[in-house]
């Protein structure tokens, strides 16, 4: 099939699973299309059948603001028509989604490729709330030819914050694991953790719903405080979080490293992974902890539940609570029998749940069905 992709090309869950999404479809024989404002940052220049088209953003001085939506469209029809695109997928609806229906609009009608939209987790719960984003998110999912959602929390949320009543169908997401480059003791010894020391991961964008705040507050409480290095990946600047390390006296417990694309040389060097988010419609960093048999604690939110089995491949917590958060971490650092059995459970569970081997034929199913039927809901 000849499949366009549309998503952030930023860090950012969303833009990682299109991307791998899209190197995968191209290694199983499809041709892939990503347009988008630049290059996915971990989509290859070398791979085969795979093409990037820009978006030329421009900035009119009659605008206040950039628009992005109609040149988005415009590129997207050009791509479609010019490649006869059977698919055009979208990840993160605003604006993408609204984008691609409008596209279809400047298609001849025998050339408009299947729209399919997949929601990842603001769309709905932030700007789903909007009123001034709500009735075009529901108006470009109800013109979508096919509808996904990431979790069954986040289908739940769809239906009751968009009152959105057509079939959508939950692909979850996947992980295809890199092989890291450097040995776990050549990490550790880089980042400065003793093997007395256990390592804790954070990896996040570091929005607010991501609560640093409480992250930094449950390492600052871990007793003993010897016991444990902080590593956060940022995917975007930690400066604003730098004077309240400082006023929690955790500097020497708290490593930070920006914008990081070696991950997997992170992942196996971690004992434990930490998230302490508000909301949290999948997470994919506690499953790319899981392909390396890192357990993870982490908050009762949103779809967490669904990727983590509570006591066997990880331990939850309540949303919120730096106390509860801290004796789940104290527990795993004090018990390494406990890390390991747990790690073994959560690798098994990724393989068998979340692999690219399980969910890459949904939604190359998913395309064959759009492509087969005309009509939207
Ligand atoms: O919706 C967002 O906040 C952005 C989005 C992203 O692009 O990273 O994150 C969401 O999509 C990820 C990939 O599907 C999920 O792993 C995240 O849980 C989800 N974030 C939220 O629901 C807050």
């Amino acid at each position: 099939m000849r499949i366009g992709i549309t998503c952030y090309p930023s860090v950012g869950g969303s833009g990682i699973i299109a991307t791998t999404l899209g190197i995968e479809l191209a290694r199983r024989g499809h041709e892939v299309h990503f347009i988008s404002y630049e290059r996915p940052f971990r989509l290859p220049t070398d791979e085969p059948r795979i093409k990037f088209h820009q978006v030329q953003v421009n900035d009119y001085g009659l605008f206040k603001y950039p628009d992005y939506t109609l040149p988005l469209s415009v590129k997207m029809a050009e791509v479609s028509q010019e490649f006869h695109l059977d698919v055009l997928h979208v990840h993160y609806a605003v604006p993408h989604a609204t984008a691609a229906i409008l596209s279809r609009c400047m298609v001849p009608v025998s050339l408009q490729p299947r729209i399919v939209t997949t929601l990842h987790g603001t769309d709905t719960t932030l700007l789903g709330n909007d009123p001034g984003y709500g009735p075009a998110i529901h108006h470009a999912l109800s013109q979508s030819n096919g509808v996904t959602a990431v979790s069954e929390f986040l289908k739940r949320e769809t239906r009751r914050v968009l009152s959105f009543e057509c079939p959508m169908e939950v692909i979850y997401n996947f992980f295809k694991p890199g092989t890291p480059t450097k040995s776990r003791e050549e990490m550790r010894r880089e980042l400065g953790i003793r093997d007395d020391e256990a390592m804790i991961l954070h990896s996040s964008n570091l929005r607010p719903l991501k609560r640093i705040d409480l992250l930094l507050e449950t390492a600052a409480r871990i007793r003993p405080r010897e016991s444990f290095k902080l590593v956060i990946l940022a995917g975007g600047s930690f400066a604003p979080f730098v004077d309240e390390v400082k006023r929690l006296g955790i500097e020497d417990r708290v490593i930070v490293r920006e914008n990081v694309l070696d991950i997997e040389d992170y992942l196996h060097a971690a004992d434990l992974g930490l998230i302490t988010s508000d909301t949290e419609s999948f997470c994919m960093s506690i499953l790319e902890a899981m392909f390396f048999e890192v357990p993870s604690v982490a908050t009762n939110v949103g779809g967490i539940p669904e990727v983590v089995e509570n006591g066997v491949t990880g331990l939850i917590v309540p949303p919120g609570d730096a106390a509860q958060l801290t004796s789940a971490v104290e527990k795993l650092i004090q018990d390494p029998t406990l890390r390991k059995s747990l790690g073994k459970a959560a690798k098994h569970q990724a393989q068998a749940r979340f692999s690219a081997e399980q969910i890459i034929p949904r939604y190359e199913q998913l395309y064959r069905s759009v492509r087969a039927e005309v009509v939207p809901c």
